[in-house]
């Protein structure tokens, strides 16, 4: 048998491995922790936990760096990464993006939690910035449909209901029963943490810095860009607002090279 023609084979059978995502396409990336129902009642507060949420945020930190993304948005459990459509990050290819963002955000929330855990990916494609908006729109709702029922479920818990009977009361319920029942045990949802109903948004922000150049013994003001972590993010029209501006400099004409 000839060797590069074995070699050859072998490779052709790395099926999935030519799968790309179609150049200029705008794409998130969602890992979502996986089993994290179970595993987040054995080590955090429910329904919220701050460590918990800021284990997420540190994970959502070191998935911006790794892919370079301009917006990284977090809640509950899961994160979307929005890539550059200019970036071609890892040659576009799928398993490439699935399995480096799923490994990344284990790493990070391993080292961050000091407990095992992993995440899964999936990508999502946009084909304009509008198509964009309505991703995050939509993940916010998400959160705030989330926020709401987990804290039904926990304050009937720990009123005493079994998981059953929390599950039944709450089976059915319209937002407005939910509301009400948060209300008869002292809890205003709008009032709650804005983290815990719209999520957590980081995004890059640029500031004047003022440094000394020892060669020239002058002072020189530099423009740094940082990470922005949003804690206090509007909702509805305002998010999407908030979102197509921070994609405006990213899809015009103007993307950057790298
Ligand atoms: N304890 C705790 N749990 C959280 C927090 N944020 C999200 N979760 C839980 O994470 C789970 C996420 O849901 P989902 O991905 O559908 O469940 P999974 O399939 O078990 O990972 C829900 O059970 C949430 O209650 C938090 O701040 N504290
Ligand atoms: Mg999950």
């Amino acid at each position: 048998m000839e060797a590069g023609g074995f070699e050859a084979r072998q490779r052709e059978r790395e099926w999935f491995h030519g799968l790309t995502v179609p150049p200029g396409s705008w794409t998130v990336l969602r890992v979502d922790g996986r089993g994290f129902s179970k595993f987040t009642e054995a080590s955090f507060e429910k329904p919220f936990d701050p460590r918990f949420s800021a284990c997420m945020v540190e994970t959502a930190h070191a998935l911006m760096a790794e892919f370079a993304a301009p917006y990284v948005y977090t809640e509950s459990d899961e994160i979307s990464v929005l890539l550059d459509p200019a970036a071609a990050l890892f040659g576009r290819g799928v398993e490439k993006l699935v399995s480096i963002s799923a490994g990344v955000a284990s790493a990070a929330f391993t080292h961050a939690a000091g407990v095992p855990a992993h995440f899964d990916g999936r990508i999502w494609l946009g084909t304009t910035a509008s198509d964009v908006v309505d991703y995050f729109s939509w993940r916010q709702a998400d959160a705030t449909r989330c926020a709401l029922n987990g804290w039904c479920y926990w304050t009937l818990r720990k009123a005493g209901k079994s998981a059953r009977e929390a599950g039944g009361i709450l089976e059915g319920a319209g937002i407005p029963e939910k509301n009400e029942l948060l209300y008869a045990h002292g809890i205003n949802f709008t009032e709650l943490p804005a983290w815990q109903r719209r999520g957590v948004g980081l995004y890059w922000e640029t500031y004047e810095h003022t440094g000394f150049d020892p060669v020239r013994e002058i002072e020189v003001a530099a423009t740094r860009r940082r990470v922005r972590v949003e804690r206090e993010l509007p909702m509805k029209d305002e998010y999407r607002a908030f979102v197509g501006e921070l994609l405006q400099p990213i899809g015009s004409g103007s993307r950057r090279t790298r």
